[in-house]
């Protein structure tokens, strides 16, 4: 089979973006990258790639898919790999359904305490967000992660499509709690002792080179902050 013309336009400081590089660098694919100014407004042509002006976008040989956790798992599904495997026999698909409920589980019950925690108004409120989200990896994460085989999804020693789509967040999880940023509680880390799986689980991805190789710690740092935190005008 020919090598795909794959361009990914893309911010390398956009978490959902982020998700299609570790995809496409997971699966050895080259891609040509376009980065798209997210500061100024979208121009025509890439509105016409997507009407609805977001990063990231695939160009795969002049099919546009759009949507980063579709874009992630049309990767997958279109060059098979450690990240996923095929969906039969029926054992394939239930590991999965599993997955995506990982997942879906990671997103819809985790990650909206992440972003309660940068738009905190005051130190209490930014502790009560970092206790809920350390609450709900103990209670909804912890019992999914397999314990004392591989550290990613499953016991896999490989990543897998569940770090593909949750590495930009774990990225920042662990580094904007850092105090010298102050976006996060400087607290969670301390809490996230009270869940071993998962502190794991999230080191040992963003230890991956395909999750790290766009990261730019300060520059989204910068940004996080003067989209949920600015500096109070003088
Ligand atoms: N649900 C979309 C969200 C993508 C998204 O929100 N991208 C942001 C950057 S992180 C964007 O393009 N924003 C456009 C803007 O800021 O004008 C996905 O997962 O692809």
């Amino acid at each position: 089979m020919a090598s795909p013309k794959i361009i990914l336009y893309t911010s390398h400081l956009c978490p959902w973006a982020h998700r299609a590089h570790i995809a496409l660098k997971e699966s050895g694919l080259d891609y040509e990258e376009v980065i798209i100014d997210l500061s100024k407004p979208r121009e025509p042509w890439y509105l016409e790639i997507n009407p609805r002006g977001l990063v990231p976008s695939l160009s795969y040989n002049g099919t546009i898919i759009t949507e980063s956790a579709i874009v992630a798992q049309f990767i997958a599904d279109a060059h098979p790999s450690h990240l996923l495997p095929p969906s039969s026999p029926p054992e394939n698909a239930v590991y999965r359904a599993r997955l995506a409920y990982f997942v879906d589980t990671f997103f819809g019950k985790v990650i909206p305490h992440f972003f309660a925690g940068l738009r905190a108004a005051s130190e209490e409120e930014r502790d009560n967000a970092a206790g809920e989200l350390v609450g709900a990896v103990e209670r909804e994460i912890e019992p999914l992660l397999d314990d004392g085989k591989g550290p990613f999804f499953g016991g896999s020693e490989r990543i897998t499509l569940a770090e593909v789509q949750s590495g930009s967040l774990l990225l920042r999880i662990l580094s904007l709690s850092k105090p010298e940023y102050g976006l996060l509680s400087g607290k969670l880390p301390g809490l996230l002792e009270r869940v071993p799986k998962f502190k794991r689980w999230a080191e040992e991805t963003v230890k991956q080179e395909s999750v790290n190789f766009i990261w730019d710690e300060k520059a989204v740092a910068e940004k996080t902050r003067a989209r949920f935190a600015p500096a109070p005008k003088s």
